[in-house]
């Protein structure tokens, strides 16, 4: 595995680009799975979004989405030269450059400036550490080739980039010798928020806000300050810390740990492109790592788009690497589903049925999703969006995280302390939103959105009804096989649902109508898809009239024909591939992708996935290195109408994953699949 500082582990931009601040932003991210700091400049500011994003710390204002909550930047500093201040866009720069190093998680920027007849050199390092998760630390040097008198402000930037805020309604700030501190309450919940930042030397004075160094550097030296900041959430209480060297190998030793879990090495001519996008996208992962009670959002650390919020993405994106290399992460992303189950038997309530019913975008079990998720780009009027309450797949993608972290584990003890009860809850709500279909003895699940969501309330969609089979299926094994072994623990799990419920569940499964692949091999995406006007993706995008425009809706432009936003039983397809054979796999595949727009993230990796089982070596490629490298390229969608949505896309990283470490290997041999259930026809 390559080490710290190997030049193959660093991403790098040659000179300031103002254009993209914003997507660097993202690209440069660093993170240890708290906190999320964007690749930004430190003497940039809330119009550059700079960034310092907490894990499920969320905030709501009135009238406004509730968000993670993003903390006070310990790190704004502005350097000062003869008076005139040293940014990189300053027209004295004679060059700037920045980078990331992914095998230890440390973004540095080195910029040159004319100055006084000489040259000034600026080089900054900083890194969220891995191994104490509250401390952040940054190193600052100024070296010169001509004496320069310098003045260094510094501190604690306390007007944070805010999508839906203000979170804090009043901030304290202070400065106790060689240590500034920020303390604000969140205003919803109260919690307290305070930033320590801690310089190597004393400042020469504060000015309520930022302390002031004023030094001489002298031609030929180097002048070094250091920051050790703390970020404190609730009740967590400061710790000494160690001094910038001893912080940095500590963090690098267990980055280090991390890569020896999680590398994957891709072999062959000309992969270096390749190689790097699969180990950017690892890194990614990885600064998501998983802390105490949270899970991962959608947008990672990035930011609050998305409100911070954890989608489906996680399981079935993102569970599958941290299965592989780090067990107790696992965990905790499925034991976040666990605790939440009283916010998704609320939910289920809240409509009239039964069981659990998983919020679309979890804020700790609350459903954040609007019912107005996109705004309309000519009327600039909400648009009524049924993700929240249509998508009901979410509970089986919650269901099967847990059932795959079981196969992997055989962890009884999970089962018991919540997790069969939460199986049982997801096939009873399935059961009770189900509707019994007299004239064809069936159950079906009507008025849904399957994850092609640019087509709402539609019936019988595949993925759905194969997901809530499946899992029902699965969750009464598994309850059989506990009951075995641990008859009384089962028996009370059991006495919280109606005396029969084994049996009403097997039965509602054995009748659950399953749509079959046709005799040519392609499955229905639901009922009166195949209806739809039958037009590719390029062309409907032709018929927009205003780039930004949603494509879903009552009148978006691929609401009344085939285009899908993503892969829907493609999805399907490379999730539950024991329902397929390698025919009917390979005739989905060919059937939706033209059809398919990939407006989310997430359909690439499918399609490579997909291209994998089916031995389509050149497409796996193209759509492998699509969902590796969306991040490095700033891919991805920026606007869903007028609400933007940029920021890293984790799920995408996790695809890249999946696709590296488990279809490549199918490419050259192919499983054959077959057992083809379709009932209920
Ligand atoms: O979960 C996805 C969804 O499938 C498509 N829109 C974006 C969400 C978050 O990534």
């Amino acid at each position: 595995m390559r080490r710290n500082g190997d030049p193959e582990m660093i991403l790098t931009r040659d000179g300031f680009d103002g254009d993209a601040v914003v997507s660097d932003g993202n690209k440069f991210i660093t993170g240890n799975g708290k906190f999320g700091y964007r690749g930004t400049l430190d003497e940039m500011t809330r119009e550059h979004c700079v960034g310092l994003n907490i894990a499920g710390l969320y905030d709501g204002v009135e009238g406004k989405w509730r968000e993670t909550v993003n903390a006070f930047n310990p790190f704004y500093l502005q350097v000062y030269a003869d008076g005139k201040p040293l940014c990189a866009w300053s027209d004295n720069v004679i060059g700037h450059r920045h980078s990331l190093d992914i095998s230890c998680g440390v973004f540095s920027r080195e910029t040159r400036f004319s100055v006084c007849g000489g040259t000034l050199e600026l080089k900054a390092q900083r890194f969220c550490s891995m191994a104490d998760v509250n401390v952040l630390a940054s190193r600052l040097t100024v070296s010169s080739d001509v004496d320069v008198a310098v003045e260094i402000v510094a501190g604690i930037d306390d007007d944070v980039w805010e999508l839906n805020g203000p979170h804090f309604s009043s901030v304290a700030k202070g400065c106790r010798e060689d240590m500034l501190y920020a303390v604000g309450s969140a205003q919803e919940s109260g919690t307290s928020v305070r930033v320590n930042c801690k310089f190597s030397s004393v400042p020469n004075r504060f000015d309520g806000r930022f302390a002031h160094f004023y030094v001489t550097v002298a031609a030929g030296k180097t002048y070094v300050l250091d920051r050790i900041a703390q970020v404190l959430v609730g009740d967590e209480q400061p710790t000494p810390t160690e001094d910038y060297d001893a912080l940095y190998a500590r963090n690098a030793d267990m980055w280090s740990k991390m890569w020896d879990r999680s590398d994957v090495e891709l072999e062959g001519d000309g992969i270096d492109r390749a190689q790097f996008a699969l180990r950017y996208s690892i890194y990614q992962l990885l600064i998501l790592t998983p802390r105490g009670d949270c899970s991962i959002a959608a947008r990672g650390l990035s930011g609050q788009t998305y409100k911070g919020a954890v989608f489906w993405d996680t399981e079935m994106f993102l569970l599958p690497f941290f299965m592989n290399t780090d067990i107790a992460a696992a965990k905790r992303l499925v034991e976040y589903r666990i605790r939440t189950l009283d916010g998704a038997l609320a939910k289920a309530k809240s409509y009239g049925y039964k069981g659990a019913f998983y919020a679309w975008e979890s804020q700790d079990g609350y459903d954040a999703c609007s019912d107005f998720n996109v705004t309309d780009v000519f009327t600039h009027r909400p648009v009524r969006t049924y993700f929240k309450d249509k998508q009901i797949h979410i509970s089986a993608d919650v269901a099967l995280g847990i059932i795959r972290y079981f196969d992997k584990t055989q962890d009884n003890e999970l089962l018991l302390r919540g997790g069969l009860e939460t199986l049982l809850q997801i096939s009873l709500f399935y059961y009770s939103y189900s509707y019994y279909n007299h004239n064809k003895d069936r159950f079906e699940l009507l008025d849904v959105m399957g994850p092609d969501e640019y087509h709402e309330r539609v019936n019988n969609n595949a993925y759905t009804n194969y997901m809530a089979y499946h899992c029902t299926v699965r969750a009464l094994e598994l309850c059989r096989a506990l009951r075995r072994e641990f008859p009384s623990e089962v028996a009370a799990v059991l006495r919280r649902f109606e005396p029969d419920i084994c049996d009403s569940l097997d039965e509602w499964a054995s009748k659950l109508y399953l749509p079959a692949c046709g005799d040519n091999g392609v499955m229905e995406q639901f009922d009166g898809y195949f209806a739809l006007e039958d037009v590719t993706a390029e062309e409907v995008r032709k018929r927009l009239v205003n780039p930004r425009e949603y494509w879903g809706g009552t009148t978006g432009v691929a609401t009344a024909t085939r285009v899908i936003k993503q892969a829907d039983v493609v999805m399907l397809a490379v999730t539950l591939p024991q329902y397929f054979t390698v025919g009917q796999i390979a005739a989905n595949y060919r059937f939706y992708l033209g059809y398919t727009e990939h407006g989310s993230s997430l359909s690439a990796s499918a399609y490579a996935l997909a291209a994998c089982m089916t031995g389509r070596a050149e497409d796996a490629w193209k759509w492998f290195l699509h969902t590796a490298e969306i991040d490095l390229n700033g891919g991805g969608k920026q606007w869903a109408g007028d609400v933007y949505i940029g920021g890293t896309h984790p799920a995408a990283s996790g695809g890249a994953w999946m696709v590296a470490a488990q279809g490549f290997e199918q490419i050259c041999r192919p499983k054959f699949l077959h057992r083809v259930v379709s009932h209920h026809e």
